[in-house]
């Protein structure tokens, strides 16, 4: 008999005795430190903005990754300013929004600490009815390269339907305030009909990596979506030059899960954070080659449609650092498409070159009581009759 696993967690996996599955796995995927020997996991911290506060009619979402030019911070987001709340496809107009991001245009907001914005106004224009992108212009992400700023975003040419179907385009300028020029036409487009990412191509996030840019982005078979078809999954796109040819990886998708696109440089490979959807949801993940993600830690309440500062994301330096904050949003009343949205800020610990606080590392969080009873989490009344009417209980001692 070998004697019970000792109380002082052995530094190295033991040799000398048996080892069940989770032991096994507490050597070979995690750390005999847990979280706080693992670079990958962190907790995130939130903080309000000023400047961007919510405002009725307003909608702020989908933030870029944040830049960093001559001290000051930039961030281009979706910004809905329309008298009506959106009403669904079938009742939009031109006026009257089907989403929340529809009849949408991408803005610029600056800030000198990234804690109070100022609002800059529209980055990019869109074009009369009829022409390329005219309907929305959403969920934009930044690239600079070669001295210029690239503007990457949805661009829809029709009332945003239930399938959310919509290609990407690009903008482009010498400054990061812009005015931004549209390329006028899709530079990523939907896959082939039968494709995991035949309607959408959402989410746009480049990086530069490997010499190239590399388009990371969220694809989906639109309203086919669920049931045999693929929910949620993420690619990449690369290519040489921002406005295209960019040619998908036959590795794609390259995650299971996600649903907005949050990346960043890490050592010599790169590293993702997945929100919300599928069975590595609210995982971080790092794959060495860029293409070949691992799942290294879980973390809890991760920001929805993060927008990292990366500070290193276009340094192609080979030795990513990673990140401590970023901007995400929020959507007020728990997720409906229909509902102003707003920015938020996000603090974590995922950097190599920052010692982290103990607030980042901890474990057993626990929330209180507003937290299990908001509407997202409490079980509605209809359900809760139901479960009563055909209960499926049965006595723990038969027959008794
Ligand atoms: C977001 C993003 C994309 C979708 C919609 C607006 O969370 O995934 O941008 O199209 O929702």
């Amino acid at each position: 008999m070998s004697r019970a696993f000792p109380a002082k967690m052995p530094l190295e996996k033991p040799t000398d005795r048996p080892l069940s599955a989770a032991m096994q796995r507490m050597y070979d995927v995690w750390n005999p430190h847990e979280d706080r020997g693992n670079e990958f996991f962190s907790n995130f911290l939130y903080t309000p903005l000023t400047g961007l506060e919510q405002r009725p009619g307003i909608s702020r979402r989908d933030p870029s990754k944040v830049l960093r030019i001559d001290g000051k911070y930039y961030v281009y987001y979706t910004c809905r300013r329309t008298d009506s709340p959106p009403a669904g496809p079938e009742k939009a107009t031109d006026t009257i929004p089907s989403r929340d991001w529809d009849l949408a245009d991408v803005w610029c907001a600056t800030s000198e600490d990234g804690f109070h914005w100022e609002e800059q106004g529209p980055a990019t224009q869109r074009p009369p009815k009829g022409e390329f992108g005219w309907r929305s212009n959403c969920t934009p992400d930044i690239l600079v390269w070669k001295r210029r700023y690239y503007l990457f975003f949805q661009a829809y040419s029709e009332i945003i339907e239930g399938g959310d179907t919509c290609p990407v385009t690009v903008a482009e300028s010498d400054t990061p305030e812009g005015p931004f020029r549209s390329l006028g036409r899709p530079v990523v487009e939907p896959g082939a009909p039968d494709d995991w990412d035949c309607a959408c191509i959402h989410d746009p996030f480049p990086l530069v990596y490997k010499g190239q840019i590399w388009l990371f982005y969220k694809g989906s078979p639109g309203q086919k979506r669920g049931g045999e078809n693929i929910i949620r999954a993420q690619g990449v796109a690369i290519a040489d030059d921002p406005k295209g040819p960019f040619t998908k990886s036959p590795l794609n998708p390259v995650t299971n899960s996600g649903h907005e696109t949050c990346l960043w440089p890490y050592r010599e490979g790169i590293a993702v954070l997945l929100s919300l959807d599928g069975p590595e949801k609210n995982t971080v993940q790092y794959a060495p080659d860029g293409l070949n993600f691992a799942v290294k830690s879980l973390v809890r309440i991760p920001p929805i449609a993060p927008g990292p500062f990366v500070p290193d994301a276009f340094a192609d330096s080979g030795d990513g650092r990673g990140i401590t904050w970023g901007l995400c949003h929020i959507n007020p009343d728990g997720g409906s498409p229909n509902h102003e949205s707003i920015l938020a800020r996000f603090d974590c610990s995922l950097s190599r070159d920052v010692e982290p606080h103990w607030m980042f590392k901890r474990g057993n969080l626990r929330y209180d009581v507003r937290t299990y009873f908001q509407r997202v989490n409490a079980l509605p009344e209809g359900l809760r009759k139901s479960i009563r009417d055909k209960s499926l209980d049965r006595d723990t001692i038969p027959g008794s």
